[in-house]
């Protein structure tokens, strides 16, 4: 048990690193076509050949400070988490940071983090960021506290909260969290049941859109987009030809939490069974592959979904050259043997 456990941790982080590497090269893009993809995937899988690293962007740089101030705090702590955001910000500006949450990092550093909460109430005339910039870091909460739910809630709320204050941002980081815990408490020799991850989603987010909805047209938006997850899933499972522009026209590919966090949902869920035009035996790397196909926001809903594919799974799962190809690998497994270490198991 410790074993599978231990896998699971490494194949969590490393799946949201490897989907945040392999995807950024598509940031922006359209879509991108299954032939490119299965090309690239190939490529990086065969034989090494010598290439400069696929680096890792804003994803990884702030999923790692999440984790290391959680091992280094014990816990949650504000002052050491907002700390960490800026000094990474700072030392290695240039990994394509969200263009709004970079005035954070400004005036936490301008004031001495003199209110570490107070710049991100600020943000779009106080309304907050609903960006996915708080969802696309959390998979080391829902390691670091998976024998804890309840506080997995509050640590992960209050991480969030250090840059997102919207509804939409905070509850978007919730459900990815929500997904990797529930990915990590399945055994990897059991087969997802797609309905039942879904309901349970929807439940656990009712809860949560119960207490705080957002100020927008529908009070439940998270479970409206779970709801279609699952109708999508339904409808393209074993078909010969998924309808990837429904997908896209209806859980979205953006930088919102909402229309991002839910699709990587969708793709990790998708990936499970084959997929057309995808020649890929391993579920892991299809979740990938079809999460950066979609195009849009592809490092962060690929590393979304790699995080909770990677839990899903484990770490064995996960090809070896790939890993080669890829930005800090080494240091990514260091810190998810540290996050065993200091979480209760
Ligand atoms: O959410 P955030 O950290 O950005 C994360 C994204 C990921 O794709 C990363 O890979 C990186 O590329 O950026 O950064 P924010 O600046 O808080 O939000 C990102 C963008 O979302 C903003 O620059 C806005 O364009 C948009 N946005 C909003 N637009 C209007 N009104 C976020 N919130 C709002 C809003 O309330
Ligand atoms: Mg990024
Ligand atoms: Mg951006
Ligand atoms: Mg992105």
């Amino acid at each position: 048990e410790g074993a599978v456990i231990a896998s699971k941790f490494r194949g969590a982080l490393i799946g949201a690193l490897l989907g945040d590497c392999l995807g950024a090269p598509f940031e922006g893009d359209e879509r991108v076509s299954k032939s490119v993809l299965q090309k690239y995937f190939d490529k990086l899988e065969g034989p090494h050949f010598k290439a400069p690293f696929k680096q890792y962007t804003d994803d990884t740089a702030m999923t790692k400070c999440v984790a290391e101030s959680l091992i280094h705090s014990g816990g949650f702590n504000e002052e050491d988490m907002a700390k960490r955001f800026v000094e990474e910000y700072y030392r290695n500006p240039k990994r394509g940071y969200g263009a709004n949450v970079v005035s954070i990092f400004g005036k936490l550093r301008s004031t001495d983090l003199k209110d570490v909460w107070q710049p991100a109430r600020e943000q779009f005339s106080g309304r907050g960021s609903y960006g996915n910039g708080g969802a696309m870091r959390v998979s080391p909460i829902a390691l670091y506290c998976h024998k804890n739910y309840q506080q997995m809630i509050d640590f992960c709320g209050k991480t969030t909260a250090l840059t997102h204050t919207n509804t939409l941002g905070i509850n978007g980081a919730l459900l990815q969290c929500i997904a990797v815990h529930q990915s990590l408490e399945q055994s990897p020799n059991d087969p997802i049941d797609e309905k039942k991850f879904s309901f349970d989603l929807i439940s656990k987010m009712s809860k949560i859109e119960e207490k705080s909805s957002p100020e927008v047209e529908s009070k439940t938006p998270y479970i409206d987009q779970l709801k279609l997850v699952q109708k999508l899933l339904e409808k393209n499972k074993g078909s010969t030809l998924d309808d990837d522009e429904e997908v896209v026209e209806s859980l979205g590919n953006t930088i919102a939490a909402l229309y991002s966090v839910p699709t990587a949902v969708y793709c990790f869920l998708r990936a499970q069974s084959t997929i057309k035009d995808m020649e890929v035996d391993n579920p892991f790397r299809r979740t990938l592959q079809y999460s950066i196909s979609l195009g849009g926001d592809t490092d962060t809903i690929a590393s979304m979904a790699g995080a909770i594919s990677g839990a899903y799974h484990g770490y064995g799962m996960i090809n070896a050259n790939v890993q080669r190809h890829c930005e800090g690998v080494e240091k990514m497994l260091d810190i998810a043997n540290e996050l065993m270490l200091v979480s209760e198991t």
